[in-house]
């Protein structure tokens, strides 16, 4: 992404003479992204936008900002001297080849594997090497485990999917081989009783990403489309001699997924009063199943682990949600792109303080006309909407909302659908109808208020004596 922006008067700034909207942008964005920039000559825009794009989208993607300060604004350049200082940037994001010695290494390491298992992270989905990662799986017969916004890279619903047997797969798998993943907390950084003591292959374009938590035993740097070819190229040589996973790992992944998914059906069918996350979400579920190519955007606590395992995605990156920093409010905006971007139905499925962070955007959504469902869990706060303030006084907790808020009513207010969904099968028609005419909708999903955990599946992260 590159973030392009106005900035005011340099001489005023660099002074600190006080101007309107003064303040030092380049200095403020420089250690918050990939690169930053300024342009000072309208001749140089063209160098600026290149050196914006490169940076942008080579290597590790990352985000970029440009800044455009006032003077430049007010330049002009004759229209043919003004082309000539443009670049076609050409081959913004070059491939880059893993070292041979690196991919023998990997081979070799995972030839010897009894338990092998392949973890698929977001940067295998930005890839887009599809069609060389499900070759890899499905070749290997290796079990894997897609990150949240690797669901979909292979159908959740793959035969080799370990999802619904993670807690087992992680601590008992000998060699793990990341692909685009990295070990940060996500992934419990690699240690710690999620773990066993297995070895790691790191498939990564960024070779500063190998030991950044536990040792890297055989890293493989480059792009990821090159680095799994590579893999396929070397497991092709081996003939029909390319070791299988043993068949007693391949048994018990399947016993244990088998027995979760059965208990899981089980709690997704039931019909509470209130609905709770499970059965909204299986709700939910369908209308993602019988609508593939809609774009998933996620954000919240509970309801963003929910639905990141209940929610089964078909397609690779249609799924978008708060990413590794869980970053709240990201919901809105990304509904937005996401449709005009894709052009296709986006729903949206929002814890409600999650949704407060923007929810001012059921404005654009309105004013664009855009194909956005937002579904609120509505649970009355953060977390959940139960908790009682433990200062006393007449104050509600902080993490307490305003109860039986009527987010629907927003959405109307613009002259949206706005709808509230106190059933599975209200909630049922309101997606049914909202992706079929394609009219930003918000649903009011009204939701236990009881049914959240503290800090959705991180409560553990609690100091231990704040949890007595
Ligand atoms: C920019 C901290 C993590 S999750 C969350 C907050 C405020 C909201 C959880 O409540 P919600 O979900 O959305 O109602 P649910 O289903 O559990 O009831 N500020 C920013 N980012 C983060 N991550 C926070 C605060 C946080």
């Amino acid at each position: 992404m590159i973030l392009i922006s106005g900035s005011s008067e340099r001489e005023i700034v660099d002074l600190q003479q006080g101007d309107y909207e003064e303040m030092d942008q380049l200095a403020i964005a420089k250690p918050l992204c990939k690169a930053a920039f300024r342009v000072l000559h309208a001749e140089d825009i063209g160098i600026g936008v290149a050196r914006a794009i490169r940076a942008a989208v080579s290597g590790r993607p990352g985000g970029v900002y440009l800044d455009l300060p006032a003077k430049l604004l007010a330049q002009s350049l004759d229209t043919e001297a003004g082309a000539k200082t443009l670049i076609k940037v050409v081959d913004p994001a070059p491939r880059q080849i893993p070292a041979p010695d690196a991919i023998q290494r990997a081979l070799r390491l995972l030839a010897g594997a009894k338990r092998p298992l392949i973890i698929l992270g977001k940067g295998a989905a930005y890839a887009q090497a599809d069609t060389e990662i499900r070759a890899l799986i499905e070749q290997t017969r290796i079990p894997y485990l897609p990150m949240s916004m690797a669901k979909g890279l292979l159908p959740d619903t793959h035969e080799q999917s370990a999802a619904a047997a993670r807690s087992y797969v992680l601590p008992e798998a000998d060699v793990v081989m990341l692909v685009g993943a990295r070990l940060n907390w996500l992934l419990s950084h690699g240690k710690g009783k999620t773990w066993g003591r297995q070895k790691f292959i790191q498939i990564d374009i960024s070779p500063t990403e190998a030991d950044s938590n536990v040792p890297i035993d055989a890293p493989v740097i480059g792009d990821i489309g090159s680095c799994v070819s590579a893999l396929l190229d070397g497991i092709k040589a081996a003939g029909g001699g390319w070791p299988q996973p043993s068949a007693d790992w391949l048994g018990a992944i399947s016993e244990r997924k088998g027995k979760n998914i059965a208990k899981m059906a089980q709690t997704l069918a039931g019909n509470p009063t209130p609905m709770n996350f499970h059965s909204a979400l299986n709700v939910v579920r369908d209308i993602v199943k019988a609508n593939p190519e809609a774009m998933l955007v996620n954000e919240g606590a509970n309801a963003l682990d929910f639905t990141r395992s209940i929610v089964d995605m078909y397609k690779p990156r249609k799924r978008i949600d708060v990413g590794t920093w869980g970053v709240m409010g990201i919901g809105m905006g990304f509904a937005v792109a996401a449709a005009i971007e894709s052009g296709q139905p986006v729903i949206a499925i929002e814890g409600d303080s999650a949704f407060g962070f923007s929810g001012m955007e059921v404005e654009t959504i309105c004013r664009y006309n855009l194909p956005v469902c937002i579904v609120i869990f509505n649970n009355n706060g953060v977390y959940k909407g139960t908790d009682v303030n433990p200062s006393g006084g007449p104050d509600v907790a902080p993490t307490v909302f305003v109860k039986g808020a009527r987010y629907e009513l927003l959405m109307q207010a613009f002259g949206g659908v706005g709808v509230q969904a106190t059933t599975p099968a209200e909630l049922r028609k309101a997606m049914e109808e909202a992706v079929r005419s394609r009219k930003p909708t918000l649903i009011n999903a009204v939701i236990d208020e009881t049914a959240g955990t503290e800090s959705g599946r991180i409560t553990s992260l609690n100091p231990k004596s704040a949890k007595k």
